[in-house]
């Protein structure tokens, strides 16, 4: 949008009177955020409507995009230049006295989501409107994100997240648009005056579902599609109807917290609540939308794609089917054919742990008429498969069994396209997860490989480095980041890799400050900082990069004399509160941090840094500031990664083992400039088939490793004894189960050969110039433009080349 700086300064000014009643200079840098919001919000009005009301005229097919968590982070800036407007506005506070990044800063970073799927699932929602695709959120308002992560005596202490304490300034309550989903209660069969049989409900548990919408605004591109988030409130009857307080609360429980957990079963029917209430919600106002525009459902596949991402969503499914059978009268068959080719499942992993199952009596209790509907998916998949796969392949794969609805097999039935996140996990899914229903289904399977925000983790999050590359390729790249591919002219401008190494120390300069105010602890920025930034999980093996530390700690310990290339380690990490084993490597790190910070002996030759409460604000302050990329999980258990893409494209060097999209990463940018390491998938595979794999061997073979494993239980780091017991039984006594003894000495290697090639700037540069250049491959618009057209069907504006 065109902005004159002077209109801008006017308007904002007068937004903060008529919000506050108060004079510029006393208001607070939350207040002038607020204001500058709902400013923004005034001047995009026109194209958020004219976007909705453009689908609606042109009958555009549109794509739902359901996840049970999407992780935004703050918008302002983000909002700021897809409009084009961040030099204006950000030039006009300065010229009223105020100060752009305290502003930017005081936004709350919603704690929407907990991971890689949900961030994965607001990058794609940026995507969707900056190619200009008809592409729609839909989740669930948690007035509580997942924690708020301090750490007390070297323990995590989660705090509640309150991100809404001061409301959300981008979203839009629509009252009018609210629907009401139905739990528990009784269904029976009722015939009608036709003779035909309709289910009615009685006794139910309604609770309304109203909607909050948030304008996803497009790269310069005049679009602004909506996201959608569901909260739960008392029905309208509410006035007339005695609800007790317990009733009250179940109501008000279902949008109150984000489920903090992915591995215990507290909350389990809590959760399974919250799957339906969105999932419900999501389709009535779906099918509501549709008929403003059809009088039948002949086109409803051809005009909604329904996309579910990751397991959480999968009751869309039978929601749909029971909304056709009962509101509009279709036949079994006719809404079985609607449902499957509008739907498609995203699979997010191979954990097993993950793969959602909810015992049946649970199921039918809270969801009678959805069970039935799943019952009957049930016998008709057995009835259709069986004569042709067999018994014991078509009960290993129905959506009821083993006393359970199993959420996975169900989301593959249903729908026409399931994919994996990178070429290796959906070879995984064909071979091994999902192999019965590859058998039965092997044309609904593709790949899909993750893609990031580019826009945001390398224009907004790294503008030194976006200035420097703008300079020497001009700004195209901005609209097609493949073409940063043309980086690579400069490999060898001495200049050039000299302004990335300045570039980069601005950064490190950045996050140190950072790091001295918030932990008082001082880094050395001409260190390498090696950083390791994603949930904590056994998987993700922290743990070996915690070996490590311990070996640079003893080695220099050992030899106080010896030139060593120095090290920031640097941990951003958030443990499920009730997954242990997770919280006690937190503390471990602690303690190490804390021996290794205070050693004298040390200085600034090593320093372990662990950032509280890791999540999109701080990714975007530690990421421009990478050296090395860790991406360190057992082989085959990581389904893609992103924290890889988005590091690489800030110039760090992957240090990585052949797992998801660090095999891509590798592929790209040249095996020559990242560091890989260990054990490959198949070999990993081998000791499962062979049952073999014995970690003691791996101890007693290497004296290294075991003075590295001792140090856990032999009061080397203090403080410890607890939870270095326990991590040393899981690697001895339960034999290692994610293969950290079985790659040790491979990582320790190649963390030997970093810090001897970090010393020579000059090729490092090059080497980081090589992964920024080859990037731009990994940015979301492509992979979402490869779901429109292979999965959704959906045409889109803007051309990719
Ligand atoms: C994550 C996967 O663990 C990660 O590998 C992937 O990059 C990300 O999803 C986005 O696809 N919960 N989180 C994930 O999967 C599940 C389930």
């Amino acid at each position: 949008m065109k902005l004159k700086e002077s209109d801008f300064t006017t308007d904002f000014v007068n937004e903060i009177k008529a919000m506050y009643a108060v004079d510029l200079k006393d208001t607070s840098a939350l207040e002038q955020f607020i204001a500058l919001g709902q400013l923004l919000k005034r001047y995009n009005a026109d194209n958020w409507t004219n976007t909705s009301k453009g689908y609606r005229k042109n009958d555009l097919k549109q794509v739902y995009y359901f996840s049970i968590e999407f992780l935004p982070g703050r918008l302002l800036q983000s909002n700021l230049l897809n409009l084009d407007i961040l030099d204006t506005v950000s030039s006009g506070l300065k010229k009223l006295g105020l100060n752009y990044e305290k502003i930017c800063q005081a936004e709350p970073d919603p704690g929407l989501g907990n991971g890689g799927l949900d961030r994965l699932a607001a990058g794609y929602m940026d995507a969707m409107a900056s190619l200009g695709m008809a592409g729609n959120g839909n989740g669930i308002r948690y007035r509580y994100g997942l924690f708020k992560q301090v750490f007390m005596n070297g323990y995590q202490v989660e705090l509640p997240d309150d991100w809404l304490r001061n409301g959300n300034v981008w979203e839009v309550r629509r009252e009018n648009r609210a629907c009401v989903v139905r739990f528990g209660g009784h269904v029976w069969l009722q015939e009608q005056a036709d003779k035909t049989l309709r289910p009615v409900y009685d006794y139910t548990d309604d609770v309304l579902a109203v909607p909050y919408d948030i304008g996803m605004v497009g790269y310069h591109n005049g679009v602004t599609n909506t996201l959608r988030l569901w909260s739960a409130e008392l029905p309208p009857s509410a006035d007339h109807t005695y609800y007790s307080q317990k009733q009250r609360d179940n109501i008000n429980d279902i949008t109150k917290v984000l489920y903090p957990d992915d591995s215990s079963d507290e909350g389990r029917s809590l959760r399974l609540r919250q799957e339906y209430f969105f999932s419900s919600a999501g389709i009535q106002s779906i099918v509501r939308h549709y008929f403003l525009e059809h009088n039948n459902l002949k086109q409803f596949a051809q005009k909604v794609a329904v996309h579910i991402n990751d397991t959480h969503p999968t009751l869309v499914i039978p929601e749909l089917m029971r909304i056709l059978l009962d509101e509009y009268d279709c036949s079994w068959d006719v809404a079985w054919q609607i449902t499957t080719a509008t739907m498609s499942y995203t699979n997010h992993t191979i954990m097993q742990e993950a793969l959602e199952s909810w015992p049946i009596d649970m199921f039918k209790g809270l969801l009678p008429r959805i069970y039935q509907i799943v019952e009957e998916i049930d016998r008709r998949y057995r009835n259709e498969k069986t004569p042709i796969f067999g018994s014991k392949v078509v009960d290993n794969t129905a959506p009821l069994g083993n006393g359970q609805v199993r959420m996975a097999y169900l989301a593959v039935i249903g729908s026409h396209s399931v994919n994996g996140v990178a070429p290796l996990h959906t070879e995984l899914l064909k071979k091994d997860v999902l192999a019965d229903l590859y058998r039965i289904y092997p044309e609904k399977f593709n790949n899909k490989t993750n893609g990031i925000a580019d826009r945001r983790w390398l224009e907004l999050a790294n503008r030194p480095l976006t200035k420097l590359i703008d300079q020497r390729i001009g700004m195209n790249w901005h609209d097609n980041p493949k073409q940063l591919q043309t980086l690579t002219a400069f490999e060898n401008d001495t200049e050039f890799l000299h302004q990335l190494a300045e570039v980069k120390l601005t950064n490190k300069q950045r996050l140190a400050e950072y790091v001295k105010e918030n932990m008082n602890i001082t880094l050395n920025t001409d260190a390498i900082f090696d950083v390791q930034i994603k949930r904590l999980h056994a998987y993700k093996r922290q743990l070996l990069h915690v070996f490590e530390i311990i070996r640079e700690y003893q080695d220099i310990k050992d030899n106080p004399q010896k030139s060593v290339t120095p090290r920031v380690h640097i941990f951003g990490a958030k443990a499920a509160p009730s997954y242990h084993y997770a919280k006690s490597v937190i503390k471990v790190i602690n303690a190490l941090a804390d021996l290794v910070n205070n050693d004298q002996a040390i200085g600034d030759k090593l320093k372990v840094v662990f950032v509280p409460n890791y999540g999109v604000s701080l990714g975007e302050l530690i990421i421009p500031a990478a050296d090395v990329s860790e991406q360190i999980s057992t082989a085959s258990k990581e389904a893609s990664g992103t924290s890889n893409m988005k590091l690489m494209t800030n110039g760090a060097l992957s240090l990585a083992t052949l797992d998801g999209a660090n095999i891509d990463i590798v592929k790209a940018a040249g095996s020559e400039n990242e560091y890989t390491f260990g054990l490959t998938s198949d070999e990993v595979y081998g000791y499962y088939h062979r049952g073999d794999y014995q970690a003691q061997k791996f101890f007693d073979g290497n004296q290294e490793l075991q003075r590295v494993v001792n140090a856990l239980i032999d009061g080397t780091i203090p403080e410890i004894s607890t939870e270095g017991r326990e991590i040393y039984n899981s690697l001895l006594q339960y034999n290692d189960e994610y293969f950290v003894m079985a790659d040790y000495e491979d990582y320790v290697a190649k963390q030997k050969q970093i810090s001897s090639d970090f010393n020579d700037v000059k090729t490092w540069q090059k080497k980081s110039l090589a992964n920024i250049a080859a990037s731009g491959t990994f940015s979301a618009d492509y992979a979402v433009a490869r779901y429109a057209e292979d999965i959704w069907q959906v045409p889109f504006d803007r051309i990719l080349k």
